[in-house]
């Protein structure tokens, strides 16, 4: 029978992605390693536009040509043995797309071996899981420009759409498709992280019930904040538990888990020597929350707060909305300087309010704020920092002092803020703020000669600090 795209790996997203794009009309070929998943597929969801096939040449047979192929298998080597097998299958203009989580050097790579065999690869994050998947989710396609249009309507048609738009668009060339998912994953932790701290703030210090901050985070719903986070978080909070006494997330270990994506942001932004401090305190505080064990061993050792002052708890929710939503466009502004760097380092040219559109819906971090983020960037497409547009500068200038006097508050009850501390750190350095370094620079220049630069003056200094400096 003859198909139309085919799909390789038929787990949770390659089963998914499939149905969609058999509900779109396009007869899709499907293949995974063990024919048992796709026997228990077929059994489950059978579908007229899907067709089994339990070897890769029988599935590239099925196709006329140019064929299209969307890998969907656990990334790293996996998606390598995949590779091998089918390029030695395909014909020179045949497409092969990973939609995978895989690292964007990954990608780099694999482009630019297929593409000596004259077969197109793309690299496309795919965010939304598994419902994400099955019914829309923001696709982010990286490779060869002038091939892009033969994999475009399969993609614009099982992407989500927002406001009739499809969240789906050409990125770039190569792995520039990759290094935005890993960039929105970066920002997704923050944003979890920031939403966290909220939560710890109106519950430890601000003695809010479960109940009560459903309702706080329902009202947020309505505001500035609406987004899909801030929505499952209100209904997370009134979901009773089925085991114990009040609600499930009471009875939720405090010990986070992750897939690296955010790790991978956070190295990658080290290396790009930009500031992303709040994707790396999201990844910190992931970490300290693994350590159950130390963490309840020095319970009883270090001191906690012993002056914990009152909250005006009417006038408290508020205000941690008002720094919640600062902390958030500071956490938006050092993910989009990361996309900025990269698109110079690698030659990408990467469309960030592009970028802001295909994330309005489909994905983890859709939100209304996004909007405004494409509008930015519209207005200029050079814009150096998102902080500094006239529509976030506004909501920096207008929200810093509740981020200060929540973060003031939560220190003083002994509550972590990591993301909302590196928020506001981040406001006060770039808002030119003395950072310290003429000082560093000193003893640099004191322990080891490496030199100054004077306010006054044009040059290169050195100074002889006197003596035990050598
Ligand atoms: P998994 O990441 O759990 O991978 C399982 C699939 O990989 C199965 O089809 C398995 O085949 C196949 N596979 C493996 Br493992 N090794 C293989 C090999 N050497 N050759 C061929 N196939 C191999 O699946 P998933 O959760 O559907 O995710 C797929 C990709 O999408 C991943 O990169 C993931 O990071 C990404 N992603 C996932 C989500 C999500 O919410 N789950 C969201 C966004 C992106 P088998 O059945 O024969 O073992």
């Amino acid at each position: 029978q003859k198909t139309e795209i085919g799909v390789i790996g038929l787990a949770v997203m390659g089963r998914s992605i499939a149905l969609n794009m058999a509900d779109h009309g396009f007869k899709v070929g499907g293949y995974n390693r063990s024919g048992k998943v796709t026997d228990e597929m077929v059994k489950e969801y059978p579908h007229e536009n899907f067709v089994p096939f339990y070897d890769m040449k029988s599935l590239v047979a099925s196709q006329e040509r140019p064929r299209r192929f969307l890998i969907m298998v656990k990334a790293g080597n996996p998606v390598d043995m995949v590779i091998e097998q089918l390029a030695s299958l395909l014909d020179e203009g045949d497409m092969i797309l990973d939609g995978g989580n895989s690292y964007f050097e990954d990608t780099r790579r694999r482009e630019k071996s297929l593409k000596a065999q004259g077969i197109y690869y793309f690299g496309t994050g795919v965010s939304g899981g598994e419902h994400g998947a099955r019914f829309g989710p923001s696709i982010m396609p990286g490779g060869d420009e002038s091939a892009y249009r033969h994999i475009a309507p399969v993609l614009e048609a099982i992407a989500a759409k927002a406001k009739g738009e499809p969240c789906c668009a050409y990125m770039g060339p190569d792995g520039a498709g990759h290094y935005v998912k890993m960039v929105h994953n970066g920002i997704e932790y923050a944003d979890m992280q920031l939403i966290a701290e909220a939560y710890l703030l109106l519950k430890y210090a601000g003695g809010y019930t479960n109940e009560e901050l459903a309702d706080i985070f329902e009202a947020w719903n309505e505001g500035e904040l609406k987004s899909y986070l801030i929505e499952i978080t209100a209904r997370i909070l009134r979901e009773a538990d089925d085991y114990a006494q009040g609600e499930l997330l009471d009875h939720i270990l405090d010990s986070a888990g992750q897939k690296g994506t955010g790790r991978w942001t956070s190295l990658e932004s080290l290396r790009q020597g930009v500031n992303v401090s709040m994707i790396t305190a999201a990844c910190n505080a992931r970490i300290m929350s693994n350590r159950i064990e130390e963490r309840k061993a020095a319970q009883s050792l270090i001191n906690g707060s012993p002056n914990r002052p009152a909250v005006d708890k009417g006038a408290f929710a508020d205000k941690v909305r008002k720094g919640l939503y600062t902390a958030k466009i500071v956490a938006y502004a050092q993910g989009f300087d990361l996309l900025r760097h990269a698109s110079a380092e690698y030659g990408w040219d990467l469309n960030y309010g592009r970028i802001a559109a295909i994330f309005r819906a489909g994905c983890i971090i859709q939100a209304q704020f996004l909007d405004e983020i494409t509008k930015a960037f519209d207005k200029d497409s050079e814009l150096s920092n998102l902080m500094l547009d006239s529509y976030f500068l506004e909501g920096i200038n207008q929200g810093k002092e509740s981020l200060q006097n929540i973060l003031c508050l939560g220190i003083q009850n002994g509550i972590p803020l990591p993301a909302m501390s590196q928020a506001e750190a981040y406001i006060d350095a770039s808002r030119g703020m003395p950072v310290g370094a003429n000082l560093i620079q000193a003893q640099r220049d004191c322990f080891g000669a490496h030199t100054y630069e004077r306010t006054d003056r044009e040059g290169i200094f050195h100074h002889d600090w006197g003596q035990d400096n050598e």
